[in-house]
């Protein structure tokens, strides 16, 4: 067994590891030590396309190649490790568009009937938003109702995704120059399912076999994810859920309580998550609750849909994704209510050792030996209450073994382009301005995104945090999302105080706006969000006319998802400079390699690196802002210069 420590920083964390080893529980932590990770497919040098393979394609390690020995590493049908390598990469990220593109889907179709009003209990809750894209979108607003200016609105979204060409609508908001390179280099995404279907065509055996080729296809497919399924996943969630606005909350392991009906909602749609918060907190159910001897009903978040209901309604995070079967392992848990993406399928193993019961809810993702409830958005309040009451009936079969770790942090979250552009601005004169003037007097040096998620190949949290606290002490200001904004939130850096952590120029900006130095701008999808604010930065001018431009950075420093992929190659071809730790699925090939990592910033003005150490890795990306300060003749710390009148007599006697 790996001691605690090694696994992870957080202590609630280790403590749960603990319970769950003494319980006898094998959780993902206990099987990533004893299921080794296979190397041929880990540097991605196994093609299991089609049945004349799988073929291994590896180099040998620790000895000089012959001539005919590289040539004849290829597979049966004669696949060069570069095919190989450019295809599986090419449909991880297909995968990971896939994902986030049904998302979008499935939120576009909502929206469409929340606006026809067929879904009792939804309802548009951010009018000005709705009005906003439908004056982006060519919609007539005019003397029309709400209603039929969001179904239009919603339809025009839902071409997005079968549409077979022109480009995505949303591209639209990337800077001029960035467009017009898109379109010369033939990487504008057309429809967002017609990219997916072709990537995952043009990979299929005896196909595309031009390795630079098939990684010039992934940036296409990559950016109908960014600048296509997540971004229109994110803006309807907003009009019809409510934008965020900052907010306070709290996180880990404690949020749960022990004289209470404990429930979470896991997953990525938040669209159960809404009627499950509204139903927990009705009088009758907590009054039903009270009659089985518990106090009240504690709703409380885990990965992606913890961090929307956090955005929007300040609910609790119980944790992220490496904490989701140690949440079971408390004894204290009555239901998990998954919908898709990042549900362990250990869960149900684990719930069978306490009295949890897995209550899987989409058609899309069932897991055998949970129990099914579909949800129905049409009779949303009876399927959530129907759900509630299966968790508040569950709490008499509570055992005795109960722990719940004692760890809860402040944080707060909210922060959204819009809310960024208020609090620097001013509700009359909401502005990048400040944040752009700031980065020009060098008090911030940078920006940088730190998203993704854990994986236990790597001590849970720890390379976020390094890295994190290393780019804020060099006055980097960070944007999270995901399972590693929970982490920094976790670890206290996601309130106002956690300044004392920054640089002096840093910690001075978050002082005089009273924001933290890293902040929490949501789920997964809402990499959208620091899309657009970069493309915000680019447009409030000073900083260059491209996204390339911008002293920027991103990184997925604990990763483990397909998502990831698709979302740090939609960063790459969007002119950022992305860094990946724990692993990297193309190192078997030396040439797919060198052109994510070199070639692409000649072509897309963005490129990738691997660097498993955080602290290097943050290094990599303070090497790259600064190298975009240089270029833009930034001088570093150097501040505004205000000029007297007595100055200014020395300068004209001078
Ligand atoms: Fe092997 Fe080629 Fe089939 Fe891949 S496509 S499994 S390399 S024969
Ligand atoms: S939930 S994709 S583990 S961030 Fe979005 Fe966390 Fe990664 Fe899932």
């Amino acid at each position: 067994m790996v001691e605690k420590e090694k696994q992870s920083v957080d202590p609630a964390t280790q403590e749960m590891i603990e319970k769950a080893a003494q319980d006898g529980i094998r959780v993902a932590f206990e099987r990533a030590a004893t299921m080794k990770a296979c190397p041929i497919g880990a540097e991605g040098s196994c093609c299991s396309l089609c049945a004349m393979g799988p073929c291994r394609v590896m180099a040998p390690k620790g000895k000089e190649e012959t001539l005919d020995e590289r040539r004849n590493r290829v597979g049966v049908c004669g696949a060069t490790p570069e095919t190989i390598s450019a295809r599986n990469f090419a449909r991880k990220v297909a995968a990971g568009t896939a994902s986030h593109g049904d998302h979008g889907r499935f939120m576009a179709r909502f929206f469409l009937a929340v606006a026809k009003g067929e879904l009792p209990g939804y309802e548009i809750k951010d009018e000005q938003k709705l009005l906003l894209l439908a004056l982006e979108l060519g919609v007539k607003i005019a003397d029309r109702d709400k209603g039929e200016i969001a179904a239009e609105v919603a339809k025009l979204l839902i071409q997005e995704f079968g549409k077979q060409e022109g480009e995505l609508l949303f591209l639209k908001r990337a800077p001029e120059k960035r467009q017009r390179l898109w379109r010369e280099l033939g990487v504008s995404p057309r429809g967002i399912d017609l990219e997916v279907a072709e990537a995952l065509h043009r990979t299929h055996m005896g196909t595309d076999q031009d390795y630079q080729d098939l990684l010039d296809l992934s940036v296409r497919v990559a950016l109908a994810d960014g600048w296509g399924g997540s971004m229109i996943a994110t803006e309807i969630q907003d009009i019809v859920f409510g934008s965020p606005v900052p907010v306070a909350g709290k996180i880990n392991l404690g949020v749960l309580k022990e004289e209470e009906v404990n429930i979470i909602v896991h997953g990525h749609e938040p669209q159960l998550a809404e009627m499950l918060a509204v139903v927990a907190q009705s009088p009758e159910m907590i009054q039903y609750a009270k009659t089985k001897g518990a106090r009240g009903i504690n709703l409380a978040g885990m990965c992606c849909t913890a961090n929307e209901m956090l955005m929007r309604r300040g609910l609790p995070v119980a944790g992220n994704f490496l904490q989701q079967e140690l949440a079971v392992v408390t004894g204290a848990l009555e239901a998990m209510v998954v919908d898709v993406q990042c549900i362990m399928q250990g869960l149900v193993d684990t719930a069978r050792c306490y009295h949890t019961r897995i209550v899987t809810t989409d058609p899309r993702a069932k897991i055998q030996g949970a129990t099914h409830m579909p949800f129905d958005e049409h009779r949303a309040l009876e399927s959530a209450q129907a759900i509630v009451r299966l968790a508040v009936d569950n709490y008499v079969n509570r055992g005795k073994n109960i722990r719940i770790p004692r760890h809860t942090t402040p944080l707060i979250a909210g922060f959204t382009y819009e809310s960024i552009n208020y609090m620097l601005g001013g509700s009359f004169r909401g502005s990048f301005r400040p944040l752009n003037d700031n980065i020009i007097n060098g008090r911030i040096r940078g920006v940088a995104g730190v998203v993704g998620c854990n994986n236990p190949r790597t001590p849970h949290d720890a390379s976020n945090l390094a890295m994190v606290k290393e780019l804020i002490r060099n006055d980097v200001l960070v944007l999270q999302t995901g399972c590693m904004a929970m982490a920094s939130a976790k670890a206290g850096l996601m309130v106002p105080e956690a300044a004392q952590f920054a640089g002096e120029g840093l910690a001075s900006v978050c002082e005089a706006v009273g924001m933290p130095p890293v902040l929490h701008m949501g789920a997964c999808i809402d990499n959208s969000r620091i899309l657009i604010a970069a493309a915000a930065m680019v447009n409030e001018g000073g900083l260059g006319d491209d996204l390339s431009k911008l002293p920027v950075a991103g990184a997925a420093p604990e990763w483990m998802s397909e998502k990831a992929l698709a979302i740090g190659q939609y960063f790459v071809g969007s002119g950022i400079f992305t860094v990946f730790g724990v692993t990297w699925p193309t190192i078997g090939s030396q040439e797919v390699t060198e052109y994510l990592f070199r070639s692409f910033e000649d072509k897309f003005g963005g490129k990738w690196a691997f660097e498993p150490d955080p602290v290097e890795a943050a290094r990599l990306m303070i090497g790259h802002i600064d190298k975009k300060r240089k270029a833009l003749d930034l001088d570093r710390g150097k501040g505004r210069l205000l000029v007297d009148m007595g100055m200014r007599r020395g300068l004209d006697a001078a």
